[in-house]
């Protein structure tokens, strides 16, 4: 599909991982939003993605089917301990989602970040003045947020932008944080900083508001006291709708949901499907089902709930943690509510699928439920609507009203509150309750409003503040 591309400079991603992973055939660029997003701008500027990569030295330049040139940032071990499995994962993501769990704080790790961030800065200047034009620099997430300003000082004519994968939290909360000052001065030496919703970006600007006085918010700009402007962007991101629904309607999807649909033959099904992380209230969502299944017995044989938990982060120890827990939830449901010669209640993956089964997954599901306790967007969701629509579906959405993607939905998902486990589950009972012309309704219009502002919608809006920001005096 030919794309406008919204900036003529080249392109630089600068992101924790690169995009690519090594398989038994060899190197292969990476599937997700991000990169089918950046792919058209990026190969048509010219551009380069530079990222961390386990294997740092065997990334080859280039790899098949992703034409921009990948530079990998070598990290020592004990580096990316404290920089990636400590301060970003321990403190950084905990503190962000609200303190669903208590975050660590660690001065070595708060040193290890600040000097991964100081060895990206170093690779990607190598990197920019070998270049003929100076490209626009992008930096993506909560892993570089002291990148902006390393940048800034080395490479002071790039555009330059950061984006905020993850919620911005209150500024009570950022005050707990030693190192505040830094991290909020980092953001701030962009031109423009994006966020997913507006009560993501009012949090920083009241964030910033704090640490200095005398900053002037004007409309989307914040004018800081030494004459800087920085842009500061509310923008959701989304997935490519045509992707999906061309995926929702393959042979091997087909194939896949014939499949599912006859193992699941003549029972409504429900599904999750998450990183195994705390944030996305697996353990809450696993106690309302028990509850649903308490006041129905009739339920238990008509009924399933597949949980996919794709593993995540299991070096560290409260993700090890809650895989415990979740699996002896699981168990204690199956034990209790399974009737002999009948299937279990709760299908439990753990492991990632096809995205071919994972469209079949969607596609199959009667009740989806996106309820995280906190989530910065949440593309399950946009990615639900989109194969269910694309299959002439009529799935219904049970949303948390802590995931950035609710905003956009409004009322035709079925919103809910994660903490309240029991109006959760009589939610459940509803969402299976509603007509089904009121349900294929609410999944067209819910499938419209994010074909409305798609990945590409994102994209071409970040690059186009980023680059007008930057020729503002
Ligand atoms: C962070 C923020 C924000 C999942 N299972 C399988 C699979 N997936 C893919 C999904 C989806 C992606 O993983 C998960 O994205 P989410 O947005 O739901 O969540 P996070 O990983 O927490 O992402 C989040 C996002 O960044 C983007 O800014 O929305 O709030 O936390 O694309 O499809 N893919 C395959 N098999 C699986 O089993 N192939």
């Amino acid at each position: 599909m030919s794309h406008h591309v919204p900036t003529d400079r080249p392109l630089v991603v600068i992101a924790n991982r690169l995009p690519v992973s090594q398989t038994d055939d060899g190197w292969q660029a990476a599937a997700g939003g991000l990169v089918t997003a950046l792919r058209p701008v990026i190969e048509a500027t010219g551009g380069a993605w530079i990222g961390w990569d386990d294997d740092a030295e065997a990334v080859p330049r280039r790899v098949e089917g992703l034409a921009c040139d990948l530079h990998a940032v070598p990290l020592s071990r004990a580096q990316v301990r404290g920089y990636y499995h400590g301060f970003a994962n321990r403190t950084i993501w905990p503190l962000f989602h609200d303190l669903v769990v208590q975050p660590v704080i660690d001065r070595s790790w708060w040193r290890a970040y600040a000097e991964v961030n100081n060895r990206f800065a170093e690779v990607i200047a190598d990197v920019v003045r070998a270049m003929d034009t100076p490209p626009l620099l992008w930096v993506q997430d909560y892993h570089l947020m002291l990148l902006p300003e390393m940048l800034r000082r080395r490479l002071p004519d790039s555009p330059l932008g950061f984006f905020l994968h993850i919620p911005f939290p209150p500024p009570e909360l950022v005050a707990r944080l030693p190192w505040r000052n830094q991290l909020l001065e980092g953001l701030l030496a962009a031109d423009a900083v994006g966020f997913h919703t507006r009560l993501y970006r009012d949090n920083f600007v009241r964030s910033v508001q704090q640490l200095y006085g005398g900053v002037a918010s004007l409309g989307d700009t914040l004018a800081l006291p030494d004459g800087r402007h920085v842009r500061t962007v509310a923008n959701p991101i989304s997935i490519d709708v045509e992707e999906f629904s061309e995926l929702a309607r393959d042979d091997e999807t087909e194939e896949e949901l014939a499949e599912l649909r006859e193992q699941f033959e003549g029972r409504r099904v429900f599904l999750g499907v998450d990183r195994l992380d705390y944030t996305k209230g697996i353990r809450h969502r696993l106690q309302s089902i028990q509850l649903l299944l308490e006041r129905n017995p009739r339920l238990r044989r008509e009924f399933a709930f597949i949980q996919i938990a794709v593993p995540s982060r299991d070096d560290v120890k409260e993700y090890r943690e809650l895989r415990t827990e979740v699996e002896t939830e699981v168990g204690r449901i199956n034990g209790r509510f399974t009737e002999p010669g009948h299937d279990v209640p709760v299908h439990y993956l753990y492991r990632g699928v096809s995205r071919a089964k994972l469209a079949a997954y969607y596609r199959l599901a009667d009740v989806m439920c996106v309820t995280p306790l906190k989530d910065g967007m949440n593309l399950v969701a946009k990615e639900f609507v989109t194969c269910q629509a694309a299959g002439d579906g009529d799935g219904a959405l049970l949303l948390s009203e802590f995931a950035g993607a609710l905003l956009e939905f409004g009322d035709d998902a079925i919103r809910c509150n994660p903490f309240d486990v029991e109006g959760m589950s009589y939610l459940m009972e509803a969402a299976l309750d509603l007509d089904p012309a009121d349900r294929r309704a609410r999944l067209r219009r819910l499938a419209e409003s994010v074909r409305s502002a798609d990945v590409y919608t994102w994209v071409d809006s970040q690059l186009g503040e980023i680059e007008r920001s930057s020729r503002r005096p």
